[in-house]
């Protein structure tokens, strides 16, 4: 209700006025009241959403990349409206994120839902994400992650996968919560790939692997002092195992681990023969030297976990504490060899926030 909203309202205020030394907040509080009092919500300025774009990020107990979290840049669409307007502006996040493969944190944030309305939606899960086809047999090509959210789109008229393993799923965009949403094709040119090869083995290059440059999560919830952003893309750069240790090795996504090992003539006959293992190190090596070689940024779950316990002790040293989720902090691969594993962290949430919304089409 609204006295929820003015209560996160105020906290919001006072926190950005306190940690951003802004002196006295007493006249903005009375300002966000009486636009509360007037409209039932309340408009950020552009340096509240930039400072609550920030402390969501954080804020998020489950991401190891928080180091960076004062670099977010932050895109206010706001004023947009229409679904060509949003998915325009998702593919020049796209072109922003990654000049020339340079990775750059970036958040573009469209309306915010109003007590009467609620704002844009994007329904897909990341602005780039893989099409799942799934067979009559029941075998899945592609992202069987994207099965869904293809069907989906193959109802709403989508006709441009070309049914390769590797198809970019359209943007599907609900511009208001009365209209379905409407799919737009991602202009090529906004999408940023890399070609999977292997240091030592030549033949790798001709598997067909590839994944695209830019995580780029599209259908979580910006929350900030009791307003909700539900269209609020936002990414960084990928971790490496992100890639070769989950998209296309968990036997419920690309599972390329028994035709890998098969590939590298490990003797898969017994689990004690550690060929899994042995499959999973190889193809992260590939993912962190493909995208090495493709200059686009990466980084690895060594130095991610350094800069992560770096940014617990710099916050510590401002006088906050860091919230985390060890089963999501503690990387797939190799996880005690990293110094995030040998520790525990507290878990409580705190707001701003990026939050999940239940999903629209399932
Ligand atoms: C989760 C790394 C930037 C917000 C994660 C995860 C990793 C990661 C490895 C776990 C993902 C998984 O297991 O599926 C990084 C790296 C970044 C980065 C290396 C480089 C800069 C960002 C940015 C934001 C962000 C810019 C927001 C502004 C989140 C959130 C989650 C997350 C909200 C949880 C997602 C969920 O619940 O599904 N991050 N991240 N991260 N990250 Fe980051
Ligand atoms: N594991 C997901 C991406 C989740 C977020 N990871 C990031 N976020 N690196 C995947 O696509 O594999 N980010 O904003 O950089």
């Amino acid at each position: 209700g609204t006295g929820e909203v003015a209560h996160a309202a105020a906290a919001f205020v006072r926190q950005h006025h306190a940690e951003q030394e802004l002196g006295d907040p007493a006249a903005r509080l009375a300002e966000v009241d009486a636009e509360l009092a007037a409209t039932g919500t309340y408009t950020h300025t552009p340096q509240e959403l930039a400072f609550g774009a920030r402390v969501a990020w954080r804020n998020a107990n489950r991401c190891i990349g928080r180091l960076y979290w004062q670099s977010l840049r932050v895109r206010d669409l706001r004023h947009l409206s229409t679904a060509e307007e949003i998915a325009e502006a998702c593919a020049d996040h796209l072109r922003e994120a990654a000049p020339g493969g340079r990775i750059r944190p970036l958040i573009t944030v469209f309306a915010p839902d109003r007590p009467d309305h609620s704002g844009p939606r994007i329904w897909n899960e990341q602005l780039i994400r893989y099409a799942g086809y799934i067979q009559r047999d029941g075998h899945v090509v592609g992202d069987p992650r994207g099965a869904g959210l293809t069907a989906y789109a193959r109802r709403l008229g989508w006709r441009g996968g070309a049914g390769s393993p590797f198809d970019v799923l359209p943007l599907l965009v609900q511009p208001d919560p009365r209209g379905q949403p409407r799919c737009f094709d991602l202009p090529t040119d906004a999408i940023l790939e890399v070609p999977l090869r292997h240091p030592e083995f030549d033949w790798w290059s001709g598997l067909g692997l590839r994944w695209h440059a830019v995580p780029a999560l599209a259908n979580m919830c910006l929350e900030i002092g009791g307003v909700c952003y539900g269209a609020a893309p936002f990414n960084g750069w990928y971790m490496g195992t992100e890639i070769g240790a989950r998209n296309l090795a968990d036997t419920d996504r690309y599972n390329l681990l028994p035709y890998l090992a098969d590939r590298l003539g490990l003797d898969t006959s017994s689990d004690r023969s550690l060929w899994k293992d042995r499959a999973l190190v190889e193809l992260n090596r590939s993912v962190l030297h493909s995208f090495d070689s493709a200059g686009v940024t990466m980084a690895d779950h060594h130095t991610e976990s350094r800069r992560f316990l770096t940014h617990v002790a710099r916050e510590e040293s401002r006088g906050r504490a860091v919230g985390a989720d060890w089963s999501w902090i503690v990387p797939p691969l190799s996880g005690s060899t990293t110094p995030v594993f040998h520790r525990t962290y507290d878990d409580e949430p705190s707001t701003p926030a990026y939050v999940h919304h239940p999903d629209a089409h399932t």
